[in-house]
């Protein structure tokens, strides 16, 4: 992998400069969890920092790494293309960055949507790209409150106000928003 200065001097050349500030505080909410959470540091830092390298790419150009990677779109991406980003920054990461590690590169790849039998990683980044200081929405200080106390909970919390959000927005949900709903729903780990 590339050393964090590297990392972070790229993904500012990526992002405009408001997303390259979301980022550091996706990466430093991620940090604090992931030491609340019991999970490594470092993981949460890098995907936090990473998580949207992609976010900043024209649609024509996600749809371009798309096809060069190889990436299989399904029925609903097709129609909601800016779904991709999660997906193409997976795939950025390993081949811009090096990184291997499948743990991060999945809480890259299921930011957006979540997905079924979230890891604590995934859950950590879907949480802190939420929640992060420069977030302002209805609710945003209960999720705030509740990501201290209880990670599934507020994963939970977090999702069912994405549900909400597309819904009026009159837009599709994808598939993984729904399956990362039920899987904590019905397994409370
Ligand atoms: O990239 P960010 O803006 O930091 O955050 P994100 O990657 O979580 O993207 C948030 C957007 O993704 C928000 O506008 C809602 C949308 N989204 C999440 N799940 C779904 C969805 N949009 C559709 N159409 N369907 C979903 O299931
Ligand atoms: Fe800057
Ligand atoms: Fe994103
Ligand atoms: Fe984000």
């Amino acid at each position: 992998m590339k050393d964090l200065s590297y990392i972070k001097q790229h993904i500012h050349i990526m992002l405009t400069e408001k997303r390259y500030q979301h980022s550091l505080g996706v990466q430093k909410t991620a940090v604090h969890l992931a030491t609340l959470y019991d999970v490594p540091v470092e993981k949460a830092r890098i995907a936090g920092l990473v998580h949207d390298c992609a976010k900043d790419l024209s649609v024509d150009q996600l749809l371009k790494h798309a096809a060069q990677f190889d990436i299989i779109m399904d029925d609903l991406t097709k129609y909601q293309p800016e779904l991709l980003h999660g997906v193409v920054g997976a795939v950025l990461a390993k081949d811009l960055f090096d990184i291997e590690d499948i743990e991060i590169i999945d809480a890259i790849r299921y930011h957006t949507t979540g997905r079924s039998s979230m890891t604590k990683l995934d859950k950590i980044i879907y949480l802190a790209d939420f929640i992060e200081p420069s977030r302002d929405f209805d609710g945003v200080d209960l999720l705030r409150k509740a990501a201290l106390s209880d990670l599934d909970k507020a994963t939970l919390l977090a999702l069912e106000h994405t549900i909400r959000y597309v819904m009026n927005k009159g837009k599709l949900l994808h598939v993984d928003t729904i399956h990362a709903r039920n899987s904590l729903l019905l397994r409370q780990d």
